[in-house]
């Protein structure tokens, strides 16, 4: 009672009006007929959107393209998706402010389904920009690709990916008289890393990085904006022009791709099992499909690309107990269930305890406030109205700087140049996540941090842009002073960000078995892996590791089922 079911029969509305036709009344895992036959009386979501008058519009997010289907639900309680990481007072129809998860799947769990076992060339699992980028690359090598996704949406973390996408050589760079390298890219790498990075691996992510942008370019993305991230010795950060979001401008342009190649893409579809052979051989994927219940998948190859395990804060708190009960930047799929069933197809895990936490996640929330930020010219300041770190430092040296601090968080302070620099800081204000004043010393009132000690110490920073030499801190790069009023802050805490660790993989990435050999038939690719990174990853490095290894994996996948 109460569902979209009930109010839509209210209306004399029969089964088939969402359903479709069929005397028998089956859905798809997409549920694809309900979203077409939701689209067809209601409009398309971007339509829905013009009709919505909040001021946060849940019918134009981030998400992009995403299934009506992800919020409302016809026979289950209706719940906005967003609300897995937001806490907005957000009313839907027939909602009853159950989450999401904890909606019974539509197939009875565990129960087989009465779908016929099917074959494919790849089975990618996971459908982030990893997973997106393999199932387009074995597509073209001439492989059938089907890609399993457990959540309603595909993008996975990816999506939420912000700064943008590390890249050395670039012609973009080029064009802004940036003189960078691989060797430079590598190195910073490395000592980002710790030096306990897989050197083979982080070798490859700079080798192919400036042809990973020019791939994506390729398929019409907007790689042109180039800024700088900590760590690294020079700008080779590539965003979309103005300084957009990388994660949903990737996503958005991946997701085209793939639907333009028919790319058999299954949300609500979560493996559940790796099958082998008897010689070890991955050979199939048993699947759990929100409706189809459990069915089986044969391939030649089975790729995974389901990202790390932040969103999991058992699994954080077991590696790495002094995370217990942090805040997380990522979205509620990243549990590390598919670094679970790489092990128990035999893989090798590498540096689990490696898990990154980003230094400036706005407080109180799981919204991460990119460092693109500071690269742009924002400082830190503590409770004190006073700067304590090298902003451009890497997040595990700033993360534990504002750790330091009373209070445990600091305030990101910017002005309107710094503002204006980067698109995605609209999306902050949109929030209501800043505060904002016509002087420093009003930001400063607003804050409740010490006003002269907020003025000297802005004071002291355009002087130190003037002269080019922070001699407080040893920032780097200033590219831009803090004169242009408005002001602006927001505070912010460390949240968990990055999982470093996972399943240990080749230069091929395929999966390395425990007695140091590869799993036939079976690669992994993206932040479900470990050794790229080392004990610290560098901001923008991740965008960079799906494209690149991705591609590495799709193609041997293809390879392999093609010639198998
Ligand atoms: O690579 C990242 O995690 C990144 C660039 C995040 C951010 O601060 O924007």
């Amino acid at each position: 009672d109460g569902m979209l079911a009930d109010l839509h029969a209210k209306k004399e509305f029969k089964c088939a009006a969402c359903h479709g036709n069929d005397k028998k009344i089956t859905v798809d895992d997409n549920e694809t007929t309900v979203n077409k036959n939701c689209t067809a009386c209601h409009g398309s979501l971007a339509e829905m959107a013009t009709h919505t008058k909040e001021h946060i519009n849940p019918h134009k997010s981030h998400l992009g393209e995403i299934n009506c289907t992800t919020c409302h639900h016809g026979h289950a309680s209706s719940w906005a998706y967003c609300l897995n990481c937001h806490t907005y007072d957000m009313k839907i129809p027939a909602g009853g402010g159950q989450p999401w998860q904890k909606l019974p799947p539509a197939a009875e769990k565990g129960k087989a389904g009465n779908r016929q076992a099917e074959q494919a060339d790849v089975i990618i699992i996971g459908a982030g920009a990893t997973g997106l980028t393999a199932a387009i690359t074995a597509h073209d090598a001439g492989a059938k690709v089907v890609v399993l996704e457990k959540q309603p949406i595909t993008g996975g973390n990816s999506m939420l990916a912000a700064g943008g996408m590390n890249a050395a050589g670039t012609s973009f760079q080029k064009a802004k008289g940036i003189a960078d390298s691989v060797e430079l890219m590598y190195q910073d790498t490395m000592k980002g890393g710790h030096n306990i990075n897989d050197p083979e691996l982080a070798r490859i992510l700079a080798t192919n990085s400036a042809a990973s942008v020019d791939w994506l370019s390729s398929i019409g993305a907007d790689m042109s904006d180039v800024g700088r991230m900590g760590g690294a010795s020079v700008a080779r950060t590539h965003r979309p022009n103005g300084g957009s979001a990388v994660g949903a401008h990737v996503i958005d342009v991946l997701r085209r791709n793939a639907a333009y190649r028919n790319i058999d893409i299954r949300v609500n579809s979560k493996a559940v099992k790796l099958i082998e052979d008897k010689q070890g051989r991955v050979v199939a994927v048993q699947v759990e499909g929100k409706h189809s219940g459990l069915y089986t998948i044969k391939a030649k190859s089975v790729v995974l690309t389901t990202g790390g395990f932040s969103a999991n804060p058992e699994k954080v708190a077991y590696y790495r107990p002094d995370y217990k009960g942090m805040t997380t930047s990522n979205q509620p799929g990243a549990t590390g269930d598919g670094i679970d069933l790489g092990v128990g197809a035999g893989g090798e895990l590498k540096d689990m305890k490696e898990i990154q936490i980003h230094p400036t996640v706005a407080a109180g929330s799981r919204i991460l406030i990119t460092e693109a930020v500071r690269g742009n010219g924002a400082i830190l300041v503590n409770h004190d109205g006073k700067r304590f770190v090298n902003e451009l430092t890497t997040r595990d040296k700033a993360s534990a700087a504002i750790l330091a601090q009373n209070g445990k968080s600091a305030f990101l302070v910017f002005d309107e140049g710094i503002r204006k620099s980067l698109k995605q800081i609209d999306g902050y204000f949109h929030l209501q996540l800043v505060k904002e004043s016509a002087t420093i010393q009003e930001l400063a009132t607003a804050i409740k941090v010490p006003a002269d000690a907020l003025d000297a110490t802005v004071a002291a920073y355009n002087k130190a842009y003037d002269g080019k030499n922070d001699p407080d801190f040893k920032r780097p790069d200033i590219p831009r002073p803090l004169r242009t009023a408005k002001y602006y802050a927001i505070e912010v805490k460390p949240g968990v960000h990055y999982t470093m660790g996972g399943l240990k993989v080749n230069a091929a990435a395929q999966v390395i078995a425990k007695n140091g050999t590869p799993i036939p038939g079976f690669y992994a690719a993206g932040e479900g892996t470990g050794g790229v990174h080392g004990a610290n990853r560098l901001g923008g490095n991740s965008i960079s590791q799906t494209i690149t290894f991705g591609r590495i994996a799709g193609v041997n996948a293809a390879k392999q089922a093609i010639e198998k």
